[in-house]
């Protein structure tokens, strides 16, 4: 099918093609796939003359053994499954590339950090972290941000989540964590939720999850977009130069596009509208050329610095606030083109945190030393065989050689009498390669001490960053939180475990545990909680944790507008507002009760993208209802239109009203009158001609701005 026929008709941002040529790409290639012009054969290559019936004795008789044909196909069909992964299941995959701007030689050897002019082809693949392969994209949850960079020195995969801390400390807590997270084992409920008694057990009695549990109660469990949140490698890395010296780094991604969330109802209302929500918007943003971007920012501190914080670096459950060690942003990661085939490309991408470079080498974070056993196991149990690094998506871009043979699904053809190093009859080929030639040399840390399972005392502050995170947020994020957890221990069904979470929150934060307490009826008590560590001390706000007060020059571009209209429209209105709208970027659309061409007010006709029933309010970042009597009548006699507006009214949207349009506001309860009234805020009237005069700009400029958490009356609402 042509390219451009699948595209929704009224996508402005449809870009060029792709400029998707890499290395990688082109050595993907050969492992390319068209079945198009050719014969259906059987895997052996025999052409098949009737896949429609099986081979059966007569007419209505059994069928038959002898059926080849048959078997090879149904076999085939029962083995097509591989084990989901047991965490991160439901992701989503793109290819594109990566540029350093200038040298890092002071900081690291690795190829890819030295060369601007080098475009290292990468593989991400983003996901939820608790729900199976086909659970919703808008779970509350952590986001995984995983990146594997094919080299010209070998795969550098960077597997990171979309938030800077984690739950737990040490490696082995993780089955726990994930035990306790998962759905129930009894009864497999609930499916990608956090809000269950499991989970909060383990973790009220964890607290060093606490301030892991504050994230996960923010906005950037919800995100708008995979296009719009950040990334971090959360761990602090090792950055080694020419001169063997190493810098403690970590490891951050910084979305062009800001970062942006959606609101908890609107969350679960996309969860069943449209599960794939977050997949979607990645897949339409790269098919319509508008390419995803992150700039790579790195944290680079040396052992001293690390010395002087009141926090440990190796520490997983905290942060180094930007404020302290900022973030230089040290090159950009383009996402450009979609995979061919998901199981292929995005199911099969075997992402370790052991495939490191030279210039690159692990810290001693605990977390981290577990990982680097856990994901080559991973794979193992996944894709069935060692081979896994020579599936196509795996494989890298550099030569690479060695003497491991055999076992299942081997490929290559290894030519030769000897595998075995050292060997004088090949020449001692393949051969080792020296530090200062490019083999990789594992900085030689000085380590000394007795064998001994404990946890550094360096570890147990568990409350302070908590708090760093709360008080650097703004009110209205302040409330999702307390919301959230209002919420998810509203679900939590024994008493106890809910009573320790809210007494480990008056840990952190008295003003935070009451209000949380408050929904209970009870009163904070952080007596109740679990301290096993030291007490918090104050925390100077760090703004770069709130995503309101850091996202800087928001623009409209790829944010998704609806217009709603029914017969009798305003065309001009649509058109003026569309196509302003879309000169900067925004996806407009038109939306009616029925897919139909609609009848203009005064003559013409509009095209309906869309209907409103099968693409809700949830599905879109803003609203405008032209004018035109009949078309509003219409729409305020429509349940799916009024709802339509108190959504997009309710989650904090921008809405924009043309003459008549006001009266389908009016109907659905919404005040436009006051422009000093709260419940104005971000809702903006005009007509044809204020919309020469600003009414389009201040409706674009709404749009940039996002939501309007402030807006009177939101939980009044009925939506
Ligand atoms: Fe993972 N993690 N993880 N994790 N993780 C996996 O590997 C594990 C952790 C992360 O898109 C698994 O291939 C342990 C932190 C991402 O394919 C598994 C521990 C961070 C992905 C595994 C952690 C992550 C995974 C499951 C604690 C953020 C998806 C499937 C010691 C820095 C990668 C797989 C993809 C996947 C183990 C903790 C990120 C089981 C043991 C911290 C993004 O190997």
């Amino acid at each position: 099918m042509d390219k451009d026929a699948i595209l929704p008709p009224h996508s402005n941002v449809r870009g060029p093609h792709p400029d998707d040529t890499t290395v990688k790409i082109v050595a993907l290639n050969a492992d390319r796939a068209r079945s198009t012009g050719n014969a259906l054969t059987s895997n052996t290559g025999v052409k098949i003359a009737d896949d429609q019936n099986s081979l059966r004795v007569g007419q209505r008789g059994s069928t038959l053994l002898e059926d080849a044909f048959l078997r090879e196909k149904i076999t085939h069909f029962d083995h097509e499954r591989i084990p989901e992964r047991v965490v991160h299941a439901r992701g989503a995959g793109a290819h594109g590339f990566f540029k350093v701007y200038k040298s890092l030689g002071p900081y690291s050897t690795a190829q890819f950090l030295n060369d601007p002019s080098a475009k290292t082809p990468v593989f991400v693949r983003f996901s939820t972290v608790g729900g199976s392969r086909g659970s919703a994209d808008t779970a509350r949850d952590v986001r995984g941000f995983a990146v594997k960079f094919y080299t010209q020195e070998g795969n550098f995969d960077l597997v990171g989540n979309n938030m800077p801390v984690f739950f737990i400390q040490d490696a082995i807590k993780f089955p726990d964590f994930i035990h306790a997270v998962k759905p129930e084992p009894d009864r497999e409920i609930p499916q990608a939720s956090s809000a269950h008694d499991t989970l909060y057990d383990f973790v009220s009695l964890t607290p060093e999850s606490t301030h892991m549990m504050m994230w996960l109660m923010s906005d950037r469990a919800i995100p708008r977009s995979y296009r719009m949140m950040e990334g971090f490698g959360v761990h602090t890395f090792r950055l080694i130069n020419a001169s063997g010296a190493s810098h403690f780094v970590k490891w951050h991604w910084k979305p062009l596009l800001g970062v942006h969330s959606l609101v908890f109802d609107e969350a679960q209302k996309i969860a069943g509208r449209d599960p794939d929500f977050n997949r979607r918007d990645l897949w339409d943003a790269i098919s319509d050329g508008a390419f995803p971007e992150w700039e790579l920012g790195l944290q680079i501190f040396d052992e001293a610095q690390a010395e002087k914080f009141d926090f440990d670096v190796l520490d997983p459950t905290k942060l180094i606030p930007e404020e302290l060690v900022p973030v230089q942003r040290v090159g950009r990661m383009t996402l450009n083109r979609n995979v061919d085939n998901y199981f292929a490309e995005t199911e099969q991408v075997a992402f370790c945190t052991t495939h490191i470079v030279p210039g690159i080498d692990f810290s001693d974070d605990p977390l981290l030393q577990g990982r680097t056993f856990s994901y080559l196991d991973t794979q193992l149990s996944r894709l069935g065989s060692p081979n896994f690094n020579d599936i196509p998506i795996n494989r890298p871009v550099c030569p690479f050689s060695n003497n491991q043979r055999d076992a299942k699904f081997r490929r290559p053809i290894d030519v030769g009498r000897v595998a075995y190093n050292p060997n004088s009859i090949n020449g001692n080929s393949p051969h080792e390669v020296m530090h200062e030639h490019g083999g990789f040399e594992t900085y030689p840390e000085r380590l000394t001490g007795p064998k001994r399972r404990v946890r550094s005392d360096s570890f147990n502050d568990h409350f302070t960053q908590a708090l760093l995170f709360w008080e650097s947020q703004t009110k209205p994020e302040q409330d999702h939180i307390v919301d959230a957890f209002g919420f998810e221990l509203a679900k939590v069904q024994v008493r106890e475990v809910r009573e320790r979470m809210i007494g480990n929150l008056a840990l952190v934060d008295m003003t935070l545990a009451q209000r949380v307490a408050d929904v209970f009826g009870i009163t904070a008590d952080p007596s109740a909680g679990v301290n096993n560590g030291t007490r918090k001390r104050s925390v100077r706000p760090s703004p770069s944790l709130s995503i309101l007060k850091s996202t800087k020059k928001p623009s409209i571009a790829t944010r998704k507008v609806a217009i709603l209209a029914a017969d009798g429209v305003n065309i001009a209105d649509v058109e003026t507002v569309g196509k302003a709208l879309q000169a900067q970027g925004a996806k407009v659309a038109v939306l009616s009760l029925k897919l139909q061409p609609l009848k203009g007010a005064g003559g013409g006709t509009l095209a309906v993208d869309y209907r409103i029933v099968a693409e809700p309010s949830v599905l879109w970042d803003a609203v405008f209802i032209a004018g035109g009597v009949q078309s509003v009548k219409t729409l305020a006699q429509s349940g799916a239109a009024l709802l339509f507006v108190r959504e997009q009214y309710k989650h904090a949207k921008p809405i924009c009203a043309f003459g008549d349009g006001v009266a389908l506001l009016e109907t659905a309860g919404i005040h436009s009158g006051d422009p000093a009234s709260a419940q104005t805020l971000g809702v903006i009237v005009g007509n044809a001609a204020s919309a020469q005069n600003g009414a389009t700009s201040k409706f674009a400029t709404a749009i940039a701005h996002g939501r309007f958490f402030n807006r009177a009356d939101i939980d009044a609402m009925p939506a």
